[in-house]
């Protein structure tokens, strides 16, 4: 690399934090500019490691993220600048590690308040090790054609705007990130465009100053004039004018320093930067001018003037012959994003998922239209929100206190059912929380509180078709099929089931019909003429009456109810409910520190 030459079409960074529109823009830039390889080698992310995705073109690479600054370092021993997207609290710090790494050359900081004696001790520590700092508070810099620090310069609409895409001849300082924009427009229309752009920053200690930068240029043969945008406060500038005094610059600088409306206020003037602001009359926008004017640098009257004096400089180096035109290039076109280009209606694409329940897009999250925050201003319930998740509708509160109920009846029936037992032991055997609850969960089926859907059906099927209940069950015997919903390995004709009772009594007194339900009675009654445990189980009182539930709630079309029972939702009702209790009993053995389970051998009968 050239004497003073901070970047190259080869240099790549680290950055730090991942920040996912700021890199994709410094790999759109590299792209638009024709480098084979992408600038940003790797990136810190404190903490993860792994990879991100991001896009080269139209390709998607893979940037591999770094735990710590040392190790994508020694990861990257070639990437020799680093960009700073730490917050104002820890952007010193991880500079200063940065700064400690010998393949570090280059720091941008990006936060804005990072304290003024960690700067001084970073720009020490800087100048010390022949290091350069830019910013903090800067958007960062860009070589035209080569590589550009995160944000600098904005979209790509600009870049190509501003011709960054390739080099021009004009050297570019500034203090101010926004105005660098403005300026690589203004140079880009007068002149054969910019060949380095870099804003130091607003801050009172700027890492680098513009002298630094504008000494820096002098030495790139490349950089045939230079232009600075100054501003009032602080006394960088006077380091320029020292500068061209001792005749250390030998190309034309053009320079104005903003602020001179300063002098309109009656009052010191604070502007946007740390460092704008109108002191003492050497810190006077006018007063800089002057200075810069008397050393030698061309300084319009007014910054409207501005762009003449740089077209005018520009073409009068042009007529000496001091300048090589710049061969003009079609950038690459950047593909666009596809989610841009479907927001500005460019293209259309499918969708992958339909979903009808629930909108998480607007400001809050809504289920099945109605939005969070009237579920908790009209105090609705579990029953309320299954009503609309699972239904689709709001359903009367008959209907969503039956399904609350349901939850509760079948939330837990001790510790030896199928699913609880599961659940125990697979606590036991030290699992966590998702897999005890689900290998409970997983006993859930035909025989065992999995029988509503299969109740639903058949009772619906019988009860329809006119069936009476011996034909009904003699049917179902020819086919060799239990009648689902009937029959418990507990409860008796003499023993019923409470649970059932309560449905019922509920039902009765609730409900404008019982159909259905009357009718798994009388199924009951001829079952249980054959066998004292063949009652009407809790997945057969759930199956009949949720029958009943939406055949007279007039809130579903039949069709609509022939849906339900063929998709089969009423499971769906014991596996939420007996989750409250599986969960339970995986606390309670965590609790208790059970022991890994072992079935006993006295209880297993081993034979051949
Ligand atoms: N037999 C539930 O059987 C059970 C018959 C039948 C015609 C029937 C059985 C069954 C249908 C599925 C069902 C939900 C496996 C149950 C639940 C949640 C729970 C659980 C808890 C909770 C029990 C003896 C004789 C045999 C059989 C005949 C039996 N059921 N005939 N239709 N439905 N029901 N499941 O006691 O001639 O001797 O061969 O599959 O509705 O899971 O608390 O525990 O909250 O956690 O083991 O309440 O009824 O009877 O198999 O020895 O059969 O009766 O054909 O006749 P058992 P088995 P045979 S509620």
């Amino acid at each position: 690399m050239a004497t003073g030459q901070l970047f190259s079409r080869n240099t790549q960074a680290l950055f730090y934090n991942y920040k996912q529109l700021p890199i994709q823009r410094m790999l759109d830039f590299d792209f638009l500019c024709g480098r084979e390889t992408p600038s940003v080698a790797g990136i810190i992310n404190p903490g993860a490691e792994g990879f991100q995705k991001l896009f080269f073109g139209q390709e998607e690479i893979a940037i591999p993220v770094h735990s710590s600054i040392e190790a994508a370092c020694s990861a990257h021993p070639t990437a020799d600048v680093f960009i700073n997207f730490a917050s104002f609290r820890s952007a010193a710090a991880s500079s200063m590690s940065a700064l400690k790494q010998p393949t570090i050359r280059v720091i941008a900081i990006i936060a804005e308040g990072v304290p003024e004696s960690d700067t001084k001790q970073l720009i020490a520590y800087a100048r010390a090790n022949n290091k350069v700092v830019i910013g903090p508070a800067t958007v960062g810099g860009i070589q035209a054609g080569a590589f550009k620090i995160g944000d600098t310069a904005g979209t790509i609409d600009n870049i190509i705007q501003c011709k960054l895409y390739r080099p021009g001849c004009v050297g570019f300082v500034s203090k101010s990130g926004g105005m660098s924009n403005e300026l690589y427009n203004t140079i880009a229309r007068v002149t054969d465009g910019i060949y380095e752009g870099i804003a130091i920053g607003g801050d009172v200690f700027p890492g680098s100053t513009l002298s630094d930068h504008i000494l820096r240029f002098n030495n790139i043969p490349q950089v045939k004039m230079m232009v600075v945008l100054g501003e009032l406060g602080g006394r960088d500038e006077y380091s320029l004018v020292e500068a061209l005094k001792q005749g250390k610059v030998q190309k034309p600088v053009v320079a104005w320093v903003s602020g001179t409306c300063a002098r309109l206020f009656k009052s010191e003037v604070q502007f946007g930067h740390a460092g704008a602001k109108s002191g003492g009359e050497l810190e006077s926008a006018q007063a800089k001018n002057q200075a810069l004017r008397e050393a030698g640098a061309v300084v319009p009257t007014s910054y409207e003037a501005f762009e003449g004096a740089i077209k005018e400089t520009f073409e009068k180096l042009a007529e000496e012959g001091k300048i090589t035109p710049v061969p003009e290039v079609t950038p690459p076109p950047i593909p666009e994003d596809l989610n841009s280009a479907i927001k500005s209606g460019k293209v259309r694409a499918p969708t992958h998922i339909i979903s009808t329940i629930s909108d998480d897009r607007g400001e809050e999250p809504c289920y099945a239209g109605v939005p969070m925050s009237t579920i908790v201003e009209k105090g609705f319930g579990v029953g309320d929100v299954i009503s609309l998740l699972w239904f689709k509708r709001s359903l009367p509160r008959y209907c969503t206190q039956f399904i609350e109920i349901c939850i509760m009846l079948c939330a837990d029936h001790g510790p030896c059912v199928s699913g609880a037992h599961n659940t125990i032991v697979t606590a036991r055997a030290g699992k966590d929380l998702v897999s005890s609850l689900v290998s409970g969960l997983l006993t859930i089926g035909p025989r065992f509180g999995g029988a509503i859907d299969d109740a639903a059906r058949y009772f619906k099927d019988a009860y329809d078709r006119g069936l009476s209940p011996y034909e009904f069950v003699e049917s179902m015997k020819k086919k060799g099929i239990r009648v689902p919903g009937i029959g418990h390995r507990i409860k008796r004709g003499d023993n019923r089931d409470k649970r059932v009772e309560l449905l019922q009594q509920y039902a009765h007194t609730h409900f404008p019909s019982v159909k259905y339900m009357e009718y798994a009675v009388q199924v009951e009654t001829y079952t249980l003429s054959k066998a004292n445990n063949l009652v009407l189980n809790v997945d057969g009182a759930i199956g009949s009456l949720f029958l009943d539930l939406l055949a007279g709630s007039g809130m579903f079309s039949k069709q609509e109810i022939d849906e339900i029972v063929e998709i089969g939702y009423l499971n769906g009702l014991f596996v939420l409910a007996r989750s409250i209790g599986l969960i339970g009993h995986t606390f309670d053995q965590k609790r208790l520190k059970q022991p890994l389970y072992r079935h006993p051998w006295e209880d297993v009968l081993y034979t051949k």
